[in-house]
């Protein structure tokens, strides 16, 4: 068996975690998730059916046991932890890792997937958030727009 269970579809954020598998060079079994008819190992691991969703069958002295991990920016890190020490942030890199890590996953994450939707399916929560949005546009931040990531969140 491999040391971890990869659950993904191609159209989704395991796509992510698919290229930390392949960066930590860690040893997996991909399982391919059809949105109609999600696998029961799936949502026996993970019962929200989100991707990515990782389980690690973890060897120990007693045998071993399984660690699900699902959300894609802790997929990354927990990968690089276990497989992959190097990848990790020197202490005085940390402060800014912590920080892009979890900006990526909340706010940037959420715009992100606003701006590109059609302008029919953007929903009510849109307006909460228009100026945060109209501050991002008048900085030349739109869809598409390379970000830098040396910059303050
Ligand atoms: N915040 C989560 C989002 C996970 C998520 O919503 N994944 C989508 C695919 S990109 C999904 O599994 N959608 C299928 C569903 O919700 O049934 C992450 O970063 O991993």
């Amino acid at each position: 068996m491999a040391d971890y269970t990869f659950f993904f579809n191609p159209m989704s954020r395991a796509q992510i975690a698919r290229w930390a598998l392949h960066e930590a060079g860690a040893d997996y079994e991909p399982v391919f998730v059809d949105w109609a008819n999600k696998p029961q190992a799936l949502l026996d691991a993970n019962p929200m059916g989100k991707l990515p969703t990782i389980v690690h069958h973890h060897a120990d002295d007693s045998g071993g046991h399984d660690h699900v991990v699902s959300e894609a920016a802790a997929v990354c890190h927990y990968l690089a932890e276990r497989e992959a020490p190097e990848l990790l942030p020197r202490d005085e890199e940390k402060a800014d890792y912590f920080r892009w890590l979890f900006f990526a996953a909340a706010p940037l994450e959420h715009h992100a997937q606003l701006l590109h939707r059609p302008a029919e399916r953007v929903p009510r929560v849109l307006l909460h958030h228009a100026p945060e949005l109209l501050r991002g546009a008048a900085q030349g931040i739109t869809p598409g727009t390379p970000v830098s990531l040396n910059g303050a969140p």
